[in-house]
């Protein structure tokens, strides 16, 4: 009674009606507690106050671009992997194949890049249906697309067909990265037509006329996390060297795969 008493003076003299928070003086009205328990407005307060710090927490740590964030630097680290082994392959291998067929790589894009049926090689497992044609290129593209069933395969039969176990010491990899997303439906890239949204890896070579074992090749990937992509706070995508400003280039020649971005 005495608590209850104490709490209807409180709440007269903070403004509140007092016969509105009778039953709530129950909360502490034990005699022995003391004025240990809460009353239901320091609850609530302290639920709002939980609340904002949740939301807060959450606006900060922001976990879908933390997912986003570790995915590219699974991506960048993955085309750094694919670089030092190829690097490897075309150091020691005397045959190189970076097309997977034997002499000047002819599935490669051209010298100029206006070869009409250049080759790019994608980590999906299905490939567009359909190509569209691009600055520098006779015609489309749609029949130059590669996929492979086996795609992390390191034997020529993989996404990418080099043969890794032709290094001699064997392959500095065991298998063939594949993007965390790997899809090509994303954003504007659709199953019929692929654009730079398409959350997957894309590799091609270049035919050399002058060497009947060319030895450049360009990979890439699409960078997603507000930081890493073009214009983020730590856009690598345009600070490559390459010329695809909405892709992350890697690779011995930067300018194969095309700048454009539906391809
Ligand atoms: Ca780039
Ligand atoms: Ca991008
Ligand atoms: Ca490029």
């Amino acid at each position: 009674m005495i608590a209850n008493a104490l709490f209807l003076r409180k709440s007269k003299a903070k403004g509140f009606t007092p016969h509105l928070f009778r039953g709530w003086g129950s909360l502490n009205s034990q005699p022995n507690r003391k004025g240990a328990g809460f009353t239901l407005l320091e609850l609530l307060i302290v639920i709002t106050i939980l609340a904002i710090l949740a939301v807060i927490i959450i606006f900060v740590l922001n976990p879908a671009e933390t997912l986003r964030k570790s995915r590219d630097v699974q991506r960048m680290s993955d085309l750094a992997t694919l670089k030092n082994a190829i690097g490897l392959y075309t150091t020691v291998v005397t045959d190189i194949r970076l097309d997977g067929t034997a002499g000047s790589a002819t599935n490669c894009f051209g010298v100029t890049q206006s070869v009409s049926v250049p080759d790019i090689w994608l980590s999906v497992g299905t490939a567009p249906s359909a190509g569209t044609a691009v600055t520098g290129f006779a015609t489309t593209v749609a029949n130059t697309w590669n996929v492979s069933a086996t795609a992390s395969a390191i034997d020529g039969t993989g996404w990418i067909p080099v043969d890794f176990t032709d290094i001699s010491g064997g392959s500095p990899i065991s298998n063939l990265p594949i993007d965390p997303q790997n899809t090509l439906v994303n954003g504007t890239s659709t199953a019929t037509a692929a654009t730079n949204d398409a959350l997957m890896y894309r590799y091609s070579c270049r035919t050399n006329a002058s060497s009947t074992n060319p030895s450049t090749y360009e990979v890439s990937a699409n960078l997603e996390s507000n930081e890493y992509k073009n214009s983020g706070t730590n856009d690598k995508e345009s600070k490559d060297g390459g010329n695809n400003n909405n892709l992350y280039e890697a690779g011995t020649d930067l300018t194969i795969l095309p700048n454009t971005d539906t391809y």
